[in-house]
């Protein structure tokens, strides 16, 4: 465990808790796991149905876990946890102080890849989810906007080794994105662990 200086301030102005964690890895820890992650994680290119057609997602997935997970049309098999998956869920936990069940993981190839604006807010996620976000590799920057009041919006830069942390009120409130860059970077690697809970199988 770093001796991690929170920066637990909000970060945002109001209708949810959001606050960024930035060494929840130490950069060594980080640079493994990121190597780790990229050779050994079964990514996959995913398809979504958007409005009738079948477009790839811009970036490679793969959903681990204690059930399976449906988002956009895309039905995510259940994988079972890898033990240095868990370690990081572990490490999610203690610092978000909420118990995690499974993790979204994200691969951004280069700038090119990208999520567009959405919530995270699937049912099976229950009413008002904490979502943690650990960041890897390049850095790229998050926004956040408010899904009612499009004057308030947020952008943080998040580097490796830090640790978001969606809290009440985001997934509601909030829609999140993280944009394409022109800049020449490497690859990014996200994962967001989630709880399900037992209902899913
Ligand atoms: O890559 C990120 O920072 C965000 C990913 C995300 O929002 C998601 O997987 O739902
Ligand atoms: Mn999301």
């Amino acid at each position: 465990m770093t001796a991690a200086s929170e920066l637990r301030s909000n970060l945002l102005p109001r209708d949810g808790l959001a606050w960024l964690v930035t060494d929840a890895l130490a950069p060594a820890e980080a640079a493994a796991a990121f190597d780790w992650l990229q050779a050994r994680i079964a990514w996959r290119q995913e398809a979504a149905r958007i409005m009738g057609r079948t477009v790839p997602l811009p970036r490679l997935t793969a959903w681990y876990g204690d059930g399976g997970y449906a988002y956009s049309g895309i039905a995510n098999p259940p994988q079972p946890w890898l033990p240095e998956l868990k370690e990081l869920a572990l490490r999610a936990e203690e610092v978000a102080g909420v118990p995690f069940d499974s993790v979204l993981c994200n691969l951004y190839r280069d700038g090119r890849d990208s999520v567009s604006w959405h919530r995270d807010a699937e049912p099976m996620l229950g009413p008002d989810p904490i979502i943690a976000s650990l960041s890897l590799g390049a850095v790229r920057r998050f926004r956040l906007r408010h899904v009612t009041d499009r004057s308030l919006a947020v952008a943080i830069d998040l580097p490796p080794g830090s640790l978001l942390v969606m809290g009440r009120g985001v997934q509601r409130f909030w829609q999140h994105a993280l944009p394409k860059t022109a800049k020449p970077i490497g690859p990014r690697i996200n994962l967001t662990f989630r709880r399900v809970g037992l209902a899913v199988s």
